[in-house]
């Protein structure tokens, strides 16, 4: 079996903010849970470096555009590590290789008839890199975009076009056979009315740029750069592992994972283009919703900038990624802010798994010198625990990054209850209960050994400093039953999520 999880690639005119480490986040929560079931994996994620934003971008800066662009793909290249993100490369739209790949793609789309001259009159929106159709302008308010608010441009150009109106009822068959190929439903349906609406060819080229990948057939023009930006996803195959070509192990992605902005291009240009070229089609386009930072409060110790970088210098990676699957459920819009960032570090991280786990070890620690006490787990919290490693799979493969979260945390609430229920400070203290203690103490040890597996794909970092206490590496989802373990012996743990850490 093999698993490939793609980001968007972002744009390089801007640095990366909280919305590209959410996409990050998530698609790493994927591509890790999938090499837990033993699955081979290819997570993608890069930048994209042509067009309009990044040449206007630059020019503003009084740059080159490729100075800019390799300032910012820096960045974002040094996101992902920062993020605990595990992508098995970093894509740029101007490696030489995907240029190459892009221009044998387009030209077997062009010899296949799909693409014809003509001359594209029309609105143009330099910040989404777009043309709007008369019925999508803000009329009222002079003819503005209606995402970005800036004048449009009035573009007459010579240009090639790319026959996206014969592909209609291909994609209206392609919806109908595949209904699970966008999710939520929602934006499936969005995509889906779009295509009902009537299709019109799209402009596949222009002449007035040159920042962009050179039509072979006319080198008098560039690509637009959405046709060279969707192909990435292609292209990186073929060059990721330089020696072999690994488009035959992973094509096509299973998930492309992107935000509402970007809809259309994912779910009607890039199948039309691929059926065009040939080629096969995504198992899934999965949008979520977009992170909504208004109404910010003060929070005590981030101010009120949810600024990833800083988040990650104060509390690791682990505890921003934690928050934005937790808080906002995956798929709709939600409002993050520094205060419920500080409340769910706190309430969950500190208190429900943090004053779990490191109080247990010392209690094996002190009660028993470190050694874990054979035997079975509890079987009063088997039925709390049967079937665990299936729900979450199910969850997963829905893309449930929320609720596969929460069927975790579940147990490890549960967890703390049985601490209270059982309340093994008491039973140290009435030698001729040892044996009682000794179930406790084996329970709670293999109840961790379970959650931290299981969490491993949202806390990698924490996880795997609790399962080298537990000197019990294996990661494997298998193994996330109680009783599937058996941990000998503990070491100390440091405190896992300190509370409230100095600014760094
Ligand atoms: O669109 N909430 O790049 P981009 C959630 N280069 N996600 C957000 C977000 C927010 N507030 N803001 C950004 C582009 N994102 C193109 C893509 S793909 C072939 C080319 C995330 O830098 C989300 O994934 O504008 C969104 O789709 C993406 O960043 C847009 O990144």
């Amino acid at each position: 079996m093999s698993f490939y999880v793609t980001t968007p690639i972002y744009y390089v005119n801007a640095a990366p903010h909280l919305g590209h480490a959410y996409t990050t986040i998530a698609a790493d929560v994927l591509a890790r849970h999938h090499r837990q079931r033993g699955e081979e994996v290819f997570f993608l994620t890069g930048t994209d470096e042509h067009g309009e934003p990044v040449a206007d971008a630059a020019h503003a800066l009084g740059i080159s555009p490729q100075e800019l662009a390799d300032r910012n793909a820096e960045r974002f290249r040094a996101l992902a590590p920062r993020l605990g993100a595990s992508n098995d490369f970093f894509i740029r739209t101007t490696d030489p290789q995907h240029m190459a790949v892009v221009q044998d793609v387009l030209a077997r789309v062009h010899a296949a008839g799909h693409v014809y001259e003509g001359v594209y009159e029309g609105w143009y929106c330099p910040r989404c890199a777009d043309f709007k159709a008369e019925n999508e302008i803000e009329i009222d308010e002079g003819n503005r975009c209606p995402i970005h608010h800036v004048e449009l441009t009035r573009e007459q150009e010579q240009n090639y076009f790319f026959a996206l109106s014969a592909f209609q009822q291909p994609l209206e068959d392609l919806y109908a056979e595949r209904p699970d190929l966008v999710a939520p439903a929602t934006r499936r349906n969005e995509a889906l009315s779009f295509i009902r609406s009537g299709l019109r060819d799209v402009p596949l080229t222009r002449q007035r740029l040159t920042w962009g990948v050179p039509v072979p057939w006319d080198p008098e023009h560039v690509f637009y750069v959405w046709f060279d930006a969707l192909l990435n996803y292609y292209s990186a195959l073929s060059y990721a592992r330089p020696g072999s070509d690994l488009t035959g192990a992973f094509w096509p992605a299973n998930c492309h994972l992107i935000a509402k902005d970007i809809l259309r291009f994912h779910t009607v240009y890039w199948p039309a283009l691929l059926m065009a070229a040939g080629l096969e089609l995504p198992g899934r386009v999965f949008v979520h919703g977009y992170l909504l930072m208004e109404g910010e409060k003060m929070s005590k110790s981030l101010g009120n900038v949810l600024d990833p970088f800083e988040v990650i210098d104060r509390f690791g990676a682990d505890a921003l990624r934690f928050y934005l699957l937790r808080d906002v459920s995956f798929g709709q819009d939600g409002s993050v802010s520094t205060a419920a960032f500080e409340q769910r570090y706190e309430s969950e991280l500190a208190n429900d798994l943090g004053n779990l786990a490191s109080p247990t070890l010392a209690m094996v620690a002190r009660y028993r010198d470190g050694a874990v006490p054979p035997g079975p787990p509890d079987p009063l919290l088997a039925p709390d625990f049967a079937g665990l490693p299936d729900r979450v799979c199910e969850q997963i493969d829905a893309i449930e990054l929320t609720g596969a979260l929460e069927e975790i945390w579940r147990r490890v609430r549960r967890l703390n209850r049985y601490v209270e229920e059982r309340a093994p400070w008491r039973l140290a203290k009435e030698p001729d209960r040892a044996g009682e203690l000794d179930e406790v103490l084996r329970t709670l040890v293999e109840g961790l050994r379970v959650l931290a597996v299981l969490l491993w794909p949202y806390l990698p970092a924490s996880s795997e400093r609790l399962l080298e206490a537990l000197g019990a590496p294996d990661r494997a989802l298998a193994g996330a039953r109680l009783g599937a373990g058996a941990v000998a012996q503990v070491r100390a743990l440091e405190v896992l999520f300190p509370k409230a850490p100095e600014p760094a």
